[in-house]
């Protein structure tokens, strides 16, 4: 069977094709996104023509005018679900072809080849998170998004941090790096940008770096930060020429020093949010506990340790920062998969003190639990019971001196009730403007789908949201009607 578009020929494999598909698949760039190593030599190329590309629907990508196989296309007949008219569409191709449009022209093509003459009823189609370049060829054929598979094991997308920042700095011919994190940093993206910060500063001494964040950083870990001898990330950088590593920012209207970003050379994106835009030259998101568990994965810790010996330890330093990152999301490691421990046990290894970053989760006064204890007096109840909350207005702000910082951790002690399923809080910053945060198993209610409406997200279990609006009675009757819908 050959399909031809516009452009190209989908025609069955050849073993004459070993060595094209060697140069194409070998590139480190190709594979690892889509869940398979990078081919390490010809012959190696030439099995996979035999035993993997040998399925009925399996085609190579062929420019016309040479028939050249430049990437692999396949309809996977009983992909996954036993049923003889569903199969998975897969894809892929060779790096020198990205951007031409060739993957939504040869996947439509195969797609109108399945329904039209292979009579199947139902074609699906996945990609990992992050993968953003696949999802976009998804959405551009017509896919819809169905379900996220979570925990599921990524294998060969390493992503080395060292290798992207390096080219970073080079091709730009930059010196000069900045971190930056979200708006109203918690301990997780203020480990995330603090830990990439030493980690530069230690490992390549000849950049310039500058961690920003914003002084409205969580009480807790602004303890660790100012105890810093070589960083005060609350300057806001000025600099000409520099390159960006952003981390645990979703969306880049959550981003403190959007300026910054948008006049950088270049950038580098570090993120665990499902709901991360795609954004950045480089995007490396991995739905995972903390950013910085992230953080820990992607950095060569044993060339830190041999650059690190060189000089006297002073703490805080990289793995104190990305511990604390890790500690703070997992809210002291009560949501962990088994990569957060794993990432634990190396950091303290390498030298962390636990007890010293515990002192970050600390930092509540007497007085501040007093009026944890006015907000909970003002907890309300809906949908039977099973849902709590507490709307703090200007008024109770001004006569209580309630800030944000106090309220911060209310969503998430009422979520933990053993009668409550989700908590949530409304937090009028300003005059009609409503500051929300939500907390949930994430499974009952998907937190961030169910701000997905209202313009918030975040992560299954915790999302947030800012509304503006004259009658919060409406807002808060539209949130529990869907929560009415949502439940399970
Ligand atoms: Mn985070």
């Amino acid at each position: 069977m050959e399909l031809k578009t516009e452009r190209l020929i989908l025609r069955p494999w050849k073993e004459s094709d070993a060595q094209s598909l060697y140069e194409y698949a070998k590139d480190p760039d190709v594979g690892p996104i889509a869940g398979w190593p990078p081919h390490k030599s010809v012959e190696e190329s030439l099995n996979v023509i035999r035993d993997v590309f040998n399925g009925a629907e399996c085609y190579a990508i062929c420019e016309k005018e040479n028939n050249k196989a430049i990437g692999a296309i396949e309809l996977k007949l009983n992909g996954q679900t036993d049923k003889e008219d569903e199969c998975e569409l897969g894809y892929w191709l060779g790096k020198p072809f990205w951007g031409r449009g060739y993957m939504p022209e040869a996947a439509k093509e195969l797609i109108r080849h399945g329904f039209e003459d292979l009579k199947m009823s139902v074609i699906w189609c996945g990609y990992y998170d992050g993968n953003n370049k696949s999802k976009r060829v998804q959405e551009k054929v017509g896919f819809a998004y169905h379900h996220t598979c979570q925990e599921v094991p990524v294998p060969y997308m390493k992503f080395e941090f060292d290798k992207v920042f390096r080219q970073m700095m080079e091709e730009h011919q930059l010196d000069t790096v900045i971190l930056l994190g979200h708006i109203n940093p918690d301990g997780d993206a203020a480990g995330s940008v603090m830990g990439i910060a030493h980690y530069i500063h230690v490992v390549y001494p000849q950049y310039q770096v500058h961690p920003y964040l914003e002084n409205t950083l969580d009480k807790g870990p602004k303890k660790m930060v100012a105890q810093d001898q070589v960083f005060d990330p609350f300057l806001l950088p000025v600099e000409e020429r520099y390159g960006v590593v952003v981390c645990d920012t979703a969306i880049l209207k959550r981003l403190a020093g959007r300026e910054i970003y948008e006049k950088a050379e270049a950038s580098i994106v570090i993120d665990h949010h499902a709901s991360n835009e795609g954004y950045g030259d480089v995007n490396c998101t991995r739905v995972s506990e903390a950013c910085a568990e992230n953080v820990y994965e992607i950095l060569d810790w044993n060339r830190w340790k041999k650059k690190l010996s060189e000089e006297k330890g002073v703490h805080p330093d990289a793995a104190d920062y990305v511990y604390m990152g890790i500690l703070h999301d997992t809210g002291g490691f009560a949501r962990v998969g088994k990569a957060t421990f794993h990432a634990a046990a190396e950091l303290l290894s390498l030298g962390v003190d636990h007890d010293y970053v515990m002192q970050t989760m600390h930092s509540d006064t007497l007085h501040d639990l007093q009026k944890r204890g006015y907000l909970f007096s003002k907890v309300q109840r809906a949908v039977d019971n099973q849902v709590a909350f507490v709307i703090v207005d200007r008024e109770m702000i001004e006569k209580e001196g309630i800030s944000y910082e106090d309220i911060h951790s209310v969503s998430e002690f009422l979520r933990d009730c053993e009668d409550v399923k989700m908590g949530f809080t409304m937090y009028e910053e300003e005059p009609g403007r409503f500051r929300c945060s939500f907390r949930s198993d994430g499974k009952w209610i998907n937190v961030n789908e169910l701000l997905a409406p209202f313009g918030g997200g975040g992560h299954a279990g915790s999302a947030g949201v800012r509304k503006r609006t004259e009658d919060l009675n409406e807002f808060l009757e539209m949130i529990l009607h869907r929560i009415e819908e949502m439940k399970k």
